[in-house]
């Protein structure tokens, strides 16, 4: 059901709604859902087919493989959503790459209408309904169901209430960099020790070395991040001198 008190809603136009029973039901984003923050509702494109066999698609002008998403039933689905206020949002290989800042943006739309593909892709003409593109990365999938929950998931955990304030501020990519790494019970597990300062009680030591190892982390493997990161004049000494070393050259970093 349509909740307009929820802080965020999303209305997803899909062929396959029950695709979005089960993932919006469970842990966090089934809780935000529950609790009325956020509201998700599926609907179902083949109410708006053409004709007694409620047709969504047909074959290809100029010929090729596969089957192209009518329009019709897509505006028909769509504009009442647009009209409402919705930020109508495509699923699409060929869309803007979801990142943690899309996502924030996203986050504060209030309202989101997503559009999910199936076949070999939707007929031209209906890009003209959506306000954005948004790709979740360079593959294929078989529709952009799989797509749209990812995005909802991104989205979602970033609504004020769903999950605690926190944790988001010390997201990967927050801040521009991976999370370092983290551990729980037991201090020892198969030879394989807890970092002594995480059980030194000294705060100041342990965001310190937070800090570092996220660094670290961010250097070895996702270079490129490095260059939209907000770093410190502490964070480049760090940095130079991790480059020029092989400190802990064993770590899962270093593989
Ligand atoms: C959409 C793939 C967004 C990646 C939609 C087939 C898609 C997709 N990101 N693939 N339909």
């Amino acid at each position: 059901m349509p909740d307009p008190s929820a802080a965020l809603r999303f209305d997803v136009v899909t062929l396959f709604p029950e695709l979005f029973d089960l993932p919006l039901r469970v842990s966090v984003i089934g809780r935000a859902i529950e609790r009325g923050v956020i509201s998700v509702e599926a609907h179902d494109l083949r109410q708006h087919g053409i004709g007694r066999h409620r047709a969504v698609d047909d074959y290809p002008y100029g010929g090729g493989a596969g089957m192209v998403m009518r329009p019709e039933p897509l505006f028909a689905a769509v504009e009442p959503l647009r009209a409402a206020g919705a930020m109508v949002i495509l699923m699409d290989p060929a869309g803007e790459r979801l990142t943690d800042r899309l996502a924030r943006e996203l986050a504060a739309a209030g309202h989101l209408a997503i559009v999910c593909g199936r076949y070999e892709g939707i007929d031209e003409r209906t890009r003209a309904l959506a306000d954005r593109e948004v790709s979740i990365g360079d593959y294929v999938l078989t529709g952009g169901e799989l797509p749209a929950l990812v995005l909802i998931d991104a989205v979602a955990r970033l609504v004020p209430g769903v999950i605690e304030p926190a944790s988001h501020e010390s997201d990967s990519f927050a801040d521009g960099l991976l999370e370092g790494p983290q551990y729980t019970r037991p201090e020892t597990f198969r030879e394989m020790a807890v970092p002594d300062v995480l059980l030194s009680g000294h705060h100041g030591e342990v965001a310190r070395w937070r800090r570092r190892e996220a660094l670290r982390r961010t250097l070895r493997r996702r270079p490129d991040l490095l260059e939209g990161a907000p770093l410190s004049p502490e964070d480049r000494v760090e940095l130079d001198r991790l480059a020029r070393t092989d400190e802990a050259a064993d770590g899962a970093d270093e593989r």
